[in-house]
Parts: structure tokens; sequence; C-alpha cells
């Protein structure tokens, strides 16, 4: 058997942590060195001659820590620069062997140890998680036959239909490069101009624009590996499929108010969400779906599987789960891991192959080489966190940062000397061989013809949101286009894009563009509506990682407040006290409370759901409070859920908020052994967007 047989590997959920641990420097009950293992005496003060003296050049201790210091930085990504990471494991529910012969889908006991990337596009690597952008969700499975990389998004579609023009969609959408303004936001002339003029760009812009771009977290968003990939089994049957990541949270967004507040007062909100989820043992889960598509039925669908700006809608091809992954381990350092893990389209194991998607086919090729230069040469492959499981063998050597002592003097194939080794596999014995695709016809720079329907799927998308999201939708294009200062562009974003959309958009648009009422030619397609295109028609039965906000003063009635706190506890939600400091609060009849947070330091934008506890005391001091107040009404606005227990009933009527509007729950609605039942059930809504009066309250 060859060295790095993987039949001799067995690999599990720990597998990859285990291959770390020798990789982590722990400085617990250590001595400082230098790099070279040397020990320091000394490192406040450089060495200098006479204490006000200058600064010796022999001074190596100071020269490699200032140098280190120097060199610290490496190029960011030229997109998905922005992200946050976790180590988890995938584990299947079922065998798929009768569809692909990837060896970690066959058995449902095998936990395949990933590595997830989560990223916003557009943004530097500073910027802020909260601003409106695509999100990635790329996962690297460390299987027993090498690295397959899912590297996807959160939307099932792209901008561009050919890889040539994503240099030309990305400049567009970055800062502009004059004065590299603005910063992570889509909402300037240079991107509307080149969606304006790139009609394949429809679709995606309208996901865009929708509420997917404003995720609450990202252990509520879905995955999708965008392009028709191909499943191919032991016997080299070939079928396609369609990725799809279905968290088990549901799929839930922040509004765009919020969304545009926590940029500044959390920029790091998604962040310190799916770090202290999994920190609290809340670990984040996703099924992996499948559309699976017969060959020979792939023409009958009548939507071109080549084009990435064409999903295939659940309601024709069922998502079949197939198996979960779950995230469950921070990483230990973000730039060892977060930062240098390079994912690659070309990743593959053998029974998942590519099609001939022509922006699929460009990102075969630009992975690798921009890793090249951010990774700073050809081994990034050795650094641990992308180091496959298995052993790897090949004659490829040299270059900086080889870490690897080819332990032979064959360095080449055909060898004789070296055994023939390392020796090929053919594809029973575990080697990739690429699905054996007839094609042929003439050279030449041409797009087929049945890539040139590019609005019939953009409106399909729009017709299946509900009335609310489709307002979301209609205010985030008055806002990026708004901001749009050629009225030239504005006005063909309108005519050439939303007009052949749906004609209640365009006009509303236009109108508040203060543009002419467009033509309207809507193209149609066959289907009317996809309901699975609906964030309001996931599931909502849950308040399970939920963050919830007790506003308190002096004289809260501390029973209630335990009361209620430890039926939202019980169902999964985070609980957090907050008052004007820290420290704690004396309760009616002496009992006291843990504040967990004091009021300047957060902010209504950081919770689902806001209580505000009885205590006529607590309650009358909160009415005063201009902070307190301001919470309340900035919850309201947001369509979040406020529940009030007895005197709390006063807060919500000083701030002036409707207590019978939908989503605010109270004990004189519903009597107090009822309400945490109630509140639960509300919070477990997400959001109320049917509030009439929401825009009157100040917030
Ligand atoms: Fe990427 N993309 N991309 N992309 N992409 C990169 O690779 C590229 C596309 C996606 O967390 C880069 O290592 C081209 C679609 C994610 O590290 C780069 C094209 C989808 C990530 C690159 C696309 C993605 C990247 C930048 C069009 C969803 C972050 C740094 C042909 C299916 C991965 C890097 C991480 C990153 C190229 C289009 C997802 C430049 C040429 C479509 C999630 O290679």
């Amino acid at each position: 058997m060859a060295k790095n047989d993987p039949q001799k590997l067995s690999i599990h959920e720990r597998s990859k942590d285990e291959a770390l641990a020798p990789e982590r420097a722990d400085p617990a009950g250590s001595r400082m060195t230098t790099d070279q293992g040397i020990g320091v005496s000394h490192t406040d003060d450089s060495l200098r001659i006479g204490a006000r003296g200058p600064t010796l050049l022999e001074d190596f201790h100071f020269r490699e820590k200032m140098t280190r210091f120097d060199h610290e930085r490496i190029p960011e990504r030229v997109v998905h620069a922005r992200g946050s990471a976790a180590h988890g494991y995938f584990q299947p529910y079922e065998s798929m062997a009768e569809y692909t012969r990837a060896r970690f889908l066959q058995d449902p006991s095998v936990k395949t140890p990933v590595f997830v990337r989560f990223s916003t596009v557009v943004g530097s690597r500073g910027s802020a998680d909260t601003v409106r952008d695509v999100r990635g969700f790329a996962v690297k499975f460390y299987t027993e036959e090498g690295n397959f990389d899912l590297v996807g998004n959160n939307i099932p579609v792209f901008f561009i239909q050919d890889g040539i023009k994503f240099p030309d969609v990305v400049h567009a959408a970055k800062p502009q490069p004059h004065h590299e303004m603005p910063q992570g936001a889509t909402a300037h002339d240079n991107f509307w101009d080149f969606v304006s003029l790139v009609p394949e760009s429809a679709h995606m812009v309208m996901w865009s624009m929708s509420d997917r771009t404003l995720p609450r977290s990202y252990r509520m968003m879905e995955g999708f590996g965008v392009h028709t990939f191909r499943l191919v089994n032991a016997k080299g049957v070939s079928r396609f499929v369609k990725f799809h990541w279905k968290p088990l949270l549901g799929t839930h967004a922040l509004v765009w108010d919020e969304a545009q507040k926590l940029a500044g007062k959390d920029p790091d909100f998604h962040r310190r969400d799916l770090w202290e989820a999994i920190e609290n043992g809340d670990f984040p889960e996703y099924e992996l779906g499948v559309q699976i598509i017969e060959e020979a039925d792939a023409e009958k669908l009548g939507i071109e599987l080549l084009d990435p700006t064409k999903l295939v809608p659940e309601e024709l091809v069922p998502v079949r789960r197939i198996g979960k992954l779950t995230l469950n381990r921070n990483p230990t350092n973000f730039f060892a891991e977060t930062e240098q893990v390079a994912f690659c389209v070309a990743n593959l194991v053998p029974g998942i192959d590519v099609t001939n998607d022509p922006l699929m086919q460009a990102r075969l090729f630009s992975y690798l080489d921009t890793q090249l230069s951010r990774l700073g040469g050809p081994n990034f492959a050795e650094i641990p966190i992308n180091r496959p499981l298995v052993p790897v063998r090949n004659h490829q050597q040299d270059g900086f940062k080889r870490h690897t002592l080819n332990a032979s003097r064959v360095n080449y194939h055909p060898n004789s000397l070296g055994g023939g080794c390392p020796m090929l596999s053919a594809g029973n014995q575990g080697g990739f061989v690429h699905y054996p695709e007839k094609a042929g016809g003439e050279k030449a720079r041409v797009r087929s013809e049945s890539f040139s329907d590019h609005f019939s799927q953009a409106g399909l998308f729009f017709r299946s949101l509900t009335a609310p999201e489709q307002e979301h939708l209609t205010q985030a294009f008055l806002f990026e286009l708004g901001k749009v200062e050629t009225k030239e562009i504005r006005q063909r974003v309108v005519e050439q894009l939303l007009a052949k959309i749906d004609e209640g958009l365009a006009k509303t648009v236009a109108a508040g563009l203060g543009l002419p009422e467009p033509k309207v030619a809507v193209v149609q397609g066959t289907l009317d509506k996809s309901p699975a295109l609906s964030m309001e028609n996931t599931k909502k039965d849950s308040i399970k990682t939920r963050r919830i906000a007790v506003l308190v003063a002096e004289g809260v009635d501390v029973g209630e407040l335990q009361t209620v706190r430890k039926a939202l506890e019980k169902a999964g939600a985070q609980v957090k006290v907050i008052a004007k400091f820290l420290g704690t609060v004396k309760g009616e009849g002496g009992k006291s409370v843990e504040v967990d947070k004091s009021a300047p330091t957060t902010d209504s934008l950081e919770y689902d759901a806001v209580l505000i506890p009885g205590g006529s005391a607590s309650v009358a001091a909160l009415k005063k409070d201009g902070d307190a107040r301001h919470f309340v009404q900035e919850a309201y606005r947001h369509c979040k859920t406020l529940g009030a227990t007895k005197e709390g009933v006063e807060l919500l009527r000083a701030c002036g908020l409707d207590v019978a509007a939908p989503g605010i729950v109270t004990s004189e609605a519903s009597g107090m052994s009822k309400f945490p039942e109630a509140f639960i059930a509300a919070i477990a809504q997400h959001r109320h967007w049917s509030r009439a009066d929401k825009e009157q309250v100040p917030a």
C-alpha cells in the first residue's frame, strides 16, 4: 500500500484540531526568547551609549523586534477582505453513493473536519460588518481524499455570466479609484453605471437590494454554491447539482437603519455574534442541500444551467438535505487561520466535478493565482490551516518559504531510481479523473443564445417577496440611486433594468428619484412565484440565541424579572440586564439584580427584543431617562418585539407607542401568567413589519 493511501486514514471530527495542535504556541509558564531561541533579558529599552545617547546597530533584539513588526501585514484579499471564520465538522445524513463517490458523503458515522469563512465582498479588511453587501460562505472540507472547497455566497446567482468581466464588476463596486470612497458600499456612480450597462446583472442586483444583503447573523443566512456542479458516482455517471446551505435558525435580516447605525456602534457585529455564539456553546448549524438534475432532464427544465445569473427554483427541483455542518470551535489565532486560509474552487475531490459555466471556469484559475501574491509564493498549501489531513507527495519543490524536506534524490516522474514513487493512482485507487465531457466547436469569443434571458428571474424574485420585503427592496434602490450623482445613470437603471422587471417597482423608484415615468416592458418568465425565495417563509419557531435587553432602574420588580428571564433562557435566549451603571440594582422588596451592560456601552441595535419589567420606581426613572426612551423607540422603529409587564407598560405609553401594535406584548393583554409564552412567540417572529405608524416614531 502506498504511504499516503487514503484507505489507511481515519479522519474524525477532531483530526484538524489535532493536526494544528503542534503549531500552537502557548506562552503560559514560558520565558521570552528571540526568533533564534535566545533568552531575552530586557525588552523595554534599546541598547545605547550613555543614558541619553544614540541607539546601537548591534542591538539585534531591537532590530529583530522592529523588523518583524514592520512586516506584519500581507496584502488583503482583493475581494472578500473582511471575514470571520470558525472550525467545525460536516456529517452526512445518509450515503450519497448513488450520486457521488466522494468519500466524505458515503458514511453517516463519519464527521469530516471543516473550516468555514464568512465575509463581505466589497469592503476592506477593517470595514464594518453590517454594510449592504453580498456575504461569502466558504467551506473547506478536510476529507480523507484531500481538501474540497465549496466557495459560495449567500445569494444563489452572480452579477456576470463570464469571469472575464469580474475585474470590471469588482472595480466598479469597490471604492472609486481617485479618492477611494465610499468604503464597503455600492451606493456610488461607478457601480450603478456598470450594472446599468450590463443587463445580465439585473437578477443579482435585485438580490443585492433585498434584505439578503443585511443578514442578522452569519448564523442566520443561507449559502449557495451558485454554479452548477457535477456529482459523479463510482460508475462514472454524472448528474448536475446545485449546492445549498440552510441555516437551522432560519434566514433573517436586519433593517437598513439598524445596519447603518451598527456599522458605527459595533463594526464587528457579525464577527462578535459568531464568536460569542460558539463560546456560549450555541453552535451554528446548517444543512447541506442538493438539487440534483439528471443530465437528460437539464434541457426540459428550460433554465440554462451554465448561466450563473440563473437559479433553479426549489418548486421545480426540490432541495434534498443530505447532511449537517456544525461550527463548534473558534480559531486560535485570527491571522494564522482566518487571514491565511486559502480557498480555491479548483480544490475538488473525486466524485465532485465542474461544468462549463464560464464564471466557474474563470474561478478555477483565479483563486490559486491571487493566493500566490497574497500569501507570498507557491508554498501556501503548507500553511497549517491550508494543509490537507492526507499526506502530500509530489515533485513540486522549492520556492519561497518551503517547509517540506523532500527526502529523496529523485524529483521527477517517471523515475526508476525512486522506485517510481510517488506512484499515480487510477480512478479506482482514489485518483481524480476528470469527467470525460464531450466538447467541440469553433474557437471564438461568443456567448450562447441560451444566456440571453436577463430579466425573467429578476421579476420572479421580486414577485416572490412579501409586501414588506418588496418595500425594503424599493427603499434600497431609492437609497443607492439617490446617492448616484449622475442623473443619466439613475435614469438608465430605471429604464434599462427596473422597467423590465416590475412595473410598480420601476414607477415608484422613478418617482422617488424625480425621474419621468418610465416605459415599462416587463419580461415574463414561466413561473409566477417561488415562495422559497422569500426570507419571510423561513422557519420562525425558536428564539434560540436571540438577545433580549431588559431595562431596569432602582425599584424594579426583581421577582417578575427573574420569572420571565428564566422562561426566556429556557427557550435558549441570551438575556442582558441594562441599567445606567454597572454593578447591582436594588429592586422592590430588597432583592437585587446584577447589571450586564451599562447604558452608555450598549444600544437597542444589539438586541432582538426588549423587556420592561414592572416596579413603579424603576419605570418612573426610565420614563425620565432619554437614553431609555430612545432605546425603546428605536427597537419599535426597527420592528422588534417589545414586552412590558405591569407598570412597564407605562414606559411604552410614555414613548408614544401604540401598545396594541403587532409585536408589543404586555401583561395587560396576556395576563401575567401567559406573558412569557406570548413574549417568546412574538420574538420568534423575528420582526413585526406591519407596524403601521413606525415611521412617526423618532429613533
Ligand atoms: Fe470569488 N474570489 N471570484 N466568488 N470568492 C475570491 O480569492 C473570483 C465569485 C468567493 O473567505 C478571491 O483568495 C472570480 C462567485 C468567496 O477566503 C479571488 C470570480 C462566488 C471568497 C476571487 C469570482 C465567489 C472569494 C479573492 C468570477 C460565489 C472569499 C481572495 C469569475 C459562488 C473566500 C481569494 C475566503 C474570493 C475570484 C466570483 C465567492 C480574487 C475571478 C460567483 C466566498 O480569487
